[in-house]
């Protein structure tokens, strides 16, 4: 097989929390809960694997963990020092390889088939890498390491933390067939309510049904869908150099609702949009806005111009209409994220769009 690849997802553990632990020794070992303050109806970031254990997750309201983990410590985020360790990781994994795809400041897709090529072993390049990684940051990644994304990704989730799953070509479908169709890319929680209404539990499950089933349920996705399913999807690992958007994006440590102070902050996400944009020199003609909810619920809303644009009062006029329609009473945001895509002639730039996410700019 001339034109297999082999790609590594590498993911942090407990991004947030890690770090906390690394600059401060006295929280090692410890509870650790990063995120809101419980008084203010805070949510929790994440958590240290230690206060996993008593029930702390991601998006849970911080006074709800405070209570399952009374002596878990409540830390506020340095947004930017995330940054900053997200940086230092990233360049270890372009030593690697150039062909790097960051998803969010703690995971990214490497495509590592050139360096295969050459003869080592994807195990030995993962161990390596995570070796580098810890020795260079302090922090733990954990690797999959697959024939595709959607294999690679699962498989980086598998043994967490500190995993690594090798999946061995050829093994792709035998490796995913038992897991629950929820762990596939695209099959959200609602998606997969309804297919385990039709009987489909698992991506072995997903796997066998016939191609009619495929298009009634997911249509034009049905080929994607059913591609990752048997662990052969082809979406390539897409590097920063063309970029099909550009985004900037945050995450406050409280929720917000105010128009005011969401107004100004879609203003500065819009001016670093646009300045990048121009710093690219490229105009794009469809604006984003990415919201998450109190809940976690993240929304998209896009809206496409009559021309391309790299102007920061359009980008921030277009992204304050989509977002007003979303401020609805008693709705608080966690997340704001604007991002500008259909650049040039790229006709299928709009669809293509990803937005990752990261806490700051962000090219995808
Ligand atoms: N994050 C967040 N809100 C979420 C999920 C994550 O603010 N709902 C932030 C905090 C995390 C970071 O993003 O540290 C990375 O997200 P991950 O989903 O990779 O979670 P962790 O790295 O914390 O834990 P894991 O070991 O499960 O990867
Ligand atoms: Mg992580």
């Amino acid at each position: 097989m001339p034109d297999m690849r082999h790609i590594i997802h590498a993911d942090l553990d407990a991004f947030y929390a890690a770090v906390e632990q690394l600059d401060n020794p006295e929280l090692r070992g410890l509870p650790v809960m990063v995120g809101g303050s419980p008084q203010s109806r805070g949510v929790v970031a994440t958590a240290s694997y230690e206060a996993r254990v008593f029930g702390v997750h991601s998006a849970m309201p911080m006074a709800t963990a405070v209570r399952q983990c009374p002596r878990g410590i409540v830390v506020r985020p340095r947004f930017d020092r995330y940054r900053e360790m997200s940086r230092m990781v990233m360049d270890i994994f372009h030593h690697l390889t150039d062909l790097v795809e960051p998803l969010s400041l703690d995971e990214a897709y490497l495509d590592i088939t050139d360096q295969v090529g050459t003869g080592k072993l994807p195990l030995g390049i993962a161990i390596d890498l995570k070796r580098r990684v810890n020795e260079e940051t302090g922090l733990n990644v954990s690797i999959g390491v697959g024939t595709c994304k959607s294999v690679a990704k699962i498989a980086s989730d598998l043994e967490k933390p500190d995993g690594l799953v090798v999946v061995a070509p050829g093994d792709e479908r035998d490796f995913l067939a038992p897991l629950p169709v929820g762990k596939l890319w695209g099959i959200g929680p609602k998606t997969a309510e309804v297919l385990h209404g039709d009987g489909v539990e698992t991506i072995g499950d997903l796997a066998t049904q016939p191609d009619e089933w495929y298009a009634r349920r997911f249509g034009k996705r049905a080929q994607g869908i059913k591609a990752k399913a048997l662990g052969q999807d082809d979406d390539p690992v897409k590097t920063e150099r063309n970029p099909k958007s550009i985004s900037a994006e945050t995450t406050f440590a409280e929720d917000l609702s105010n128009p005011e102070e969401l107004r100004g902050v879609l203003g500065k996400l819009s001016g670093n949009v646009s300045s990048h944009l121009s710093r690219k020199d490229v105009k794009g003609k469809t604006v984003t806005v990415k919201l998450r909810l109190a809940d976690f619920t993240t929304l998209t809303r896009q809206t496409t111009l009559a021309s391309h644009t790299n102007s920061e009062e359009a980008i921030m006029e277009t992204a304050w209409k989509l977002l007003t329609r979303e401020m609805t009473e008693g709705r608080a945001f966690r997340l704001l994220g604007v991002g500008m895509s259909g650049f040039g002639d790229d006709l299928d730039g709009p669809q293509q769009l990803v937005l990752p996410l990261f806490e700051s700019l962000s090219i995808d």
